[in-house]
């Protein structure tokens, strides 16, 4: 076995510079260090174990002369975070865990970024605690999982909740001391948070109505949740150069946003023809005979914090070769992406690196079976999605079933809340939950007699299933109460900015508004119909909470990037300018307009001077 200390004579041999040098000794003699002194850990009831990591063979030698090399890239040209997962895999830290829990102490940031692989996460200076970030494949929550969950927020964290983006759950306030036993905890009610944070494959989104859906294509969570397993036993799809978002999208009432991932598998499908449809192989040029059926669209490279929404690869794939073809992209991906500027580190810097063609040849290079090539023209698209037809009671395919959309405000659900709607999927509907992307939750499978007594049991439990048109597409990020990059108060203003809303106005159609709180743009701002980006603001001698404002986002058949019209404005103006806004919008539109389809057609010195009247 090649120790560390032999790594660091040789690295005297090679061509770095001396800060280089420093710092490579530095962290190699680090690993000789941790080798010596083993972590020790603490079990519940107060009994102490040794542990000793085998530390196996490392593969941090590189020939004697030549300078370690990571993923075909030298050491000294990569970021930190690559070093650090190069000494150590992200998901080998448990030792770090317990000797972390047993001192009741915060990571630093290189154990930081080591915890996400966990899914927990130091959120300090914002709070001084740990965050746990579940990973909900599909969004399928069990009720005794949604229980387990409400034990583990009451036990260890602050007694709440929050719905992501991802249709998943964060839990908040974790102390140091208590990570194990969440983990744990967690583990034993049949969920994990394995690589929900840094550079792995976050939770695998679905539509959220699907198998139950009239208007869907395609079941898709067999396919989320085959590739989430696929992904947990695969330690290398843990050690990708930056974070990776995938989703199912199976046509139904609810949109799960799939246009704004990495890789987005769109259900289309390809129709009878007499002569049969006509696809290209990717890896011979021969044709390939289609039968009718419904296939996934694979589009790539979404991340809308950048301004681009994925883009159809002109590929189409048989549903059962989703999870291999996501292999083969995540592999590519993992030895072509670029490890020296995390910044550029997404599929997307690749691919426009690349261009399509000669990813998709590399992609075809790792799979056994020919990608077809299909013009989109010749694929029926899945039909349109309802907005907000997360919230409310629609009716199932299953005859007499129906899901109810529960009104969750902007994604936080008491450990109260959270048993009861367990209480609800178990006594009325079938025991299960979806979580969707729009930060709140659906009740599936409740028959027609029992509709009504679930409505009033959720306005019991503080809940709703009916919401304003403004109030129901209200998405906040985590915002500067739990999140140390935001700028403002995501969360309580969309609230407060709701409220005054509703109360003043009425809007004949749906309408979304998305919270961000830094330019990250965790709740999507730019598909918003309206965005707010969070900036401090100085106001007089105060510097402030406020918000840059985009107009006229979408996604799916409605999809755009988000125009800014409003830059700085402190958020004690927002609530009177989008007064404004929405009266101008009112007043000028035309009949039946949206208020997207409003200000896409008017430029930004237009709106700017309308709304401001
Ligand atoms: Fe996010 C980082 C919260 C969905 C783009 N995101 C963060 C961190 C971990 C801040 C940090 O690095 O310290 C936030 C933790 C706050 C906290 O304590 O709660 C954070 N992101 C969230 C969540 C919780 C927002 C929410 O309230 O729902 C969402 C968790 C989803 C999940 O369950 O996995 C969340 N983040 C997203 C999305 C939407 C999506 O994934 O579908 C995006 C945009 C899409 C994309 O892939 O970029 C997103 N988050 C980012 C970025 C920018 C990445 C980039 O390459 O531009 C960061 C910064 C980073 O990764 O370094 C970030
Ligand atoms: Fe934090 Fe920024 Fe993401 Fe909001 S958008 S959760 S502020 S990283």
């Amino acid at each position: 076995m090649t120790s560390s200390n032999d790594t660091l004579n040789r690295l005297e041999s090679t061509s770095f510079n001396p800060e280089q040098k420093e710092y490579l000794s530095g962290l190699f003699a680090g690993i000789a260090q941790r080798q010596l002194y083993p972590y020790v850990g603490l079990i519940p009831g107060g009994v102490r174990f040794t542990a000793y990591p085998d530390q196996g063979e490392r593969n941090l030698a590189a020939p004697a002369s030549a300078e370690p090399v990571i993923h075909g890239t030298p050491a000294s040209d990569c970021t930190k975070q690559e070093l650090w997962k190069h000494e150590e895999h992200g998901l080998d830290s448990w030792e770090r865990l317990l000797a972390h829990a047993e001192q009741n102490k915060l990571p630093d940031e290189e154990n930081t970024f080591r915890f996400r692989f966990h899914g927990l996460f130091n959120v300090s200076p914002a709070q001084n605690s740990l965050m746990l970030r579940c990973r909900i494949p599909a969004g399928e929550l069990s009720c005794s999982q949604m229980r387990g969950l409400a034990d583990i927020s009451e036990a260890w964290g602050d007694g709440r909740a929050a719905i992501t983006t991802r249709s998943n759950l964060q839990i908040r306030e974790i102390q140091p001391k208590n990570a194990v036993h969440v983990l744990t905890h967690l583990a034993s009610v049949g969920l994990t948070s394995r690589g929900s944070g840094v550079d792995n494959v976050r939770n695998i989104t679905a539509s959220p109505t699907a198998g139950l859906d009239p208007q869907e294509l395609l079941d898709v969570r067999p396919f989320a949740h085959a590739l989430h397993h696929y992904i947990l036993n695969h330690r290398d799809l843990y050690d990708l150069p930056r974070k990776f978002n995938i989703a199912f999208e199976g046509g139904g009432t609810v949109d799960t946003v799939a246009d704004t991932n990495d890789i987005g598998f769109m259900a289309a499908l390809v129709k009878e023809e007499p002569r049969g449809v006509i696809g290209k192989s990717l890896k011979d040029g021969a044709s390939v005979t289609l039968s009718a059926g419904v296939y996934f669209r694979v589009e790539v490279c979404g991340i809308t914090g950048h301004r681009q929404f994925a883009m159809d690869s002109g590929i189409i794939v048989k549903p059962s070769e989703a999870c291999a073809v996501s292999a083969a992209v995540l592999r590519v991906f993992s030895e072509h992406g670029d490890r020296t500027d995390r910044k550029k580190a997404r599929l997307k810097y690749l691919v426009d690196k690349w261009g399509v063609p000669r990813f998709l040849e590399a992609v075809q290079s790792r799979l056994a079976f020919p990608l077809v090539q299909l013009d989109a023209s010749l694929c029926e698209r899945r039909p349109p999605s309802v907005r907000h037809g997360h919230i409310g009671v629609f009716r199932q395919r299953q005859k007499g079933r129906n899901w109810i959309g529960v009104v969750v405000p902007v994604g936080i659900l008491t450990t109260r809340q959270m048993r009861r709607l367990a209480d609800l999927a178990e006594h009325y509907g079938s025991g299960a939950l979806r979580l969707t992307p729009w930060q709140n939750l659906l009740i599936p499978d409740v028959p027609d007699a029992y509709v009504d007594t679930v409505k009033r049991q959720l306005v019991r439990a503080g809940l709703h299933h009916d919401a304003t048109q403004i109030l129901g597409g209200l998405v906040a990020c985590t915002g500067n109460n739990g999140c140390k990059w935001s700028n403002s108060d995501t969360k309580g203003h969309a609230l407060k900015l709701g409220e005054h809303l509703s109360q003043r106005l009425t809007l004949d159609q749906p309408l979304n508004m998305h919270f961000t709180g830094c330019p990250n743009s965790c709740a999507q701002h730019y598909m918003g119909d309206i965005g707010f980006q969070g900036v401090r603001v100085n106001v007089k001698s105060e510097n402030v909470e406020g918000y840059n404002i985009v107009f006229g986002g979408g996604f799916g058949a409605s999809q755009a990037v988000a125009k800014q019209v409003f830059t700085g404005i402190p958020f004690s103006d927002v609530p009177v300018l989008m007064e404004k806004v929405f009266t101008a919008y009112l007043a000028r539109r035309n009949a039946g307009e949206s208020f997207s389809s409003f200000t896409r057609r008017h430029d930004v010195r237009q709106l700017q001077e309308m709304f401001s009247e």
